[in-house]
């Protein structure tokens, strides 16, 4: 799974993924139309108390992975960077609200705007040529009358992520990788003295009506932020009030996007997240571990995170009758501590 920061040039994106992945990258204006990609760990509060817990010989995050996409060269959004933009999952979208000394003032709600109205053109062309083909050869009606009531909500100026559409509905419009359709974070980001304030409530009126979720930071701060030694980083942090870098915030929020619920397994050798689409049934969560427990699947040794570390142990939630035992129907959910049995 791939999230894309996307945005006009010089939004900040790729001073954002400095900070998020600690890669070294060119920043200031480049519009080289080069990418970056990198691997980030997802903080997780439950990972760590579970740690802490167990005291393992390892701990390991779920990770997700970023991609700088790129400006482009002109002022609004390439078309190349379009089409890059169907390759990822989700799109976080950064959003200048600093003075960059250029002269021209930010102009957030303006750039929110270009990059939905980009995206809904680039959907509305795909689609309404595929109308053409279908009104033609008659293949799929079904498909057809779908692809209409979309070609209508788009015309409308809105983003097909907005248009409700039933589960059937929505493999069917998957592979056309629309724009408007992928999971979108807004991130805002603000002036260095500005990162404790309250964001503007234009912005956040405007978000809410596009029915976004908004994070607010200063990709500048998260960037001299990660590039402190642990301590140097506490103390930065109390000198502005801040509780903790934003850039966990953002990474916990743009993993959202991806609509994964973790699942938990711990122990002495390793506590540890795993990435799990939402919906998934023990026995395929349990073939993310390995092939071997899926197909030998017996049953799934379930207990919510907060209760085993309540109990502190297995054998104490077992006492007190906390640790459910599943079988193959059971849908694992966010933040169940997983132990499988299986056949080999
Ligand atoms: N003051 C301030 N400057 C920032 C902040 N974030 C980014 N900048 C500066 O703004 C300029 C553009 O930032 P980039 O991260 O290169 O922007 P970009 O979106 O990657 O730009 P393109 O790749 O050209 O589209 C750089 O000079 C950054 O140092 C911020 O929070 N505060
Ligand atoms: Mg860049």
């Amino acid at each position: 799974m791939k999230i894309g920061l996307v945005g006009l040039p010089g939004s900040g994106k790729s001073t954002v993924f400095g900070a998020l992945t600690g890669i070294a990258v060119e920043t200031g204006y480049a519009g080289t139309g080069k990418q970056n990609i990198g691997v980030v760990k997802v903080p997780d509060p439950r990972v760590d108390a579970l740690a802490s817990l167990f005291n393992p010989k390892k701990t390991t995050y779920a990770e997700t992975t970023f991609t700088d996409l790129g400006g482009g060269s002109g002022k609004g959004i390439d078309r190349a960077v379009l089409n890059q933009m169907r390759n990822v999952d989700a799109l976080c979208q950064v959003v200048r609200a600093f003075d960059d000394g250029s002269g021209d003032a930010p102009n957030p709600l303006g750039e929110l705007e270009d990059l939905a109205m980009e995206t809904i053109l680039a959907d509305l062309e795909i689609a309404e040529q595929r109308v053409v083909r279908l009104t033609r050869d008659r293949s799929n009606p079904n498909e057809l009358e779908l692809l209409q009531r979309v070609c209508t909500h788009l015309e409308a100026g809105n983003p097909i992520r907005s248009l409700e559409l039933s589960e059937l509905e929505g493999k069917m419009t998957s592979p056309y990788s629309f724009l408007s359709q992928k999971p979108l974070l807004a991130v805002l980001n603000v002036a260095e003295d500005e990162v404790t304030g309250e964001p503007p409530a234009d912005i956040v009126a405007d978000v809410e009506k596009r029915g976004l979720n908004l994070v607010v930071l200063s990709a500048q701060v998260e960037m001299d932020i990660a590039q402190m030694s642990a301590e140097d980083q506490k103390e930065f942090l109390d000198s502005l009030g801040l509780s903790e870098p934003a850039r966990d915030r953002f990474i916990r929020a743009a993993y959202a996007l991806l609509d994964l619920i973790s699942m938990l397994t711990s122990g002495p050798d390793e506590c540890r997240a795993w990435p799990v689409p939402r919906n998934t049934p023990a026995p395929q969560a349990a073939g993310k571990i390995h092939s071997d427990i899926e197909r030998g699947f017996i049953r799934a040794e379930v207990v919510p995170w907060e209760k085993l570390v309540e109990c502190g142990s297995e054998a104490k939630c077992r006492d007190e009758g906390v640790l459910r035992v599943e079988g193959k129907t059971y849908v694992i959910q966010d933040g169940d501590v997983v132990n499988f049995r299986f056949n080999v």
